[in-house]
């Protein structure tokens, strides 16, 4: 059975020229793009989009990176896409949680710049490309 989930490619990511990187893993994983759109990410939809993280101490520096520049947001559909993904993803800590051969372990540093997103559950995917992708 199919389901959708929710990527970002973040600022770090569209700013190091590492969209086609990502499109080129979720593509060679056998997921299939829904919709893909380059995207300048107001206060207001960075505020929507995090809210589960509202109060935590990271999460002023969470927005202002996310609004640091346009990012990559895409829609991506297949078998278990949502676990497939946060699998190509890797984990929140790019160091310590993220596996190599993940797209963190591979290529980010840092947990406040770990390149992408991709929605967790069934529940936030559904939010989150609500959210981003109202027409869809
Ligand atoms: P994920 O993006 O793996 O789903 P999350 O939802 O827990 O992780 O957090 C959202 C983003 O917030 C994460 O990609 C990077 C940032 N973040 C999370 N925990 C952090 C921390 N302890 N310090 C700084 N940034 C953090
Ligand atoms: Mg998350």
């Amino acid at each position: 059975m199919s389901e959708r989930t929710l990527v970002l490619v973040k600022p770090d990511g569209v700013e190091r020229g590492l969209v086609g990187e990502v499109v080129s893993r979720i593509e060679r994983k056998g997921l299939r793009l829904a919709a893909l759109e380059l995207r300048v990410v107001s206060r207001d939809l960075a505020e929507q989009h995090y809210a589960e993280h509202d109060g935590k101490p990271f999460f002023g520096s969470l927005l202002d990176f996310i609004t640091s520049g346009p990012v990559v947001a895409l829609v991506v559909e297949g078998p278990r896409a949502i676990p497939a993904f946060r699998q190509i993803a890797g984990g929140t800590d790019p160091v310590e949680k993220a596996t190599p051969g993940s797209v963190r372990g591979d290529l980010a540093l840092e947990t406040g710049s770990n390149l992408v997103h991709g929605s967790d559950s069934p529940e936030s995917a559904s939010r989150e490309i609500k959210l981003w992708f109202p027409n869809l």
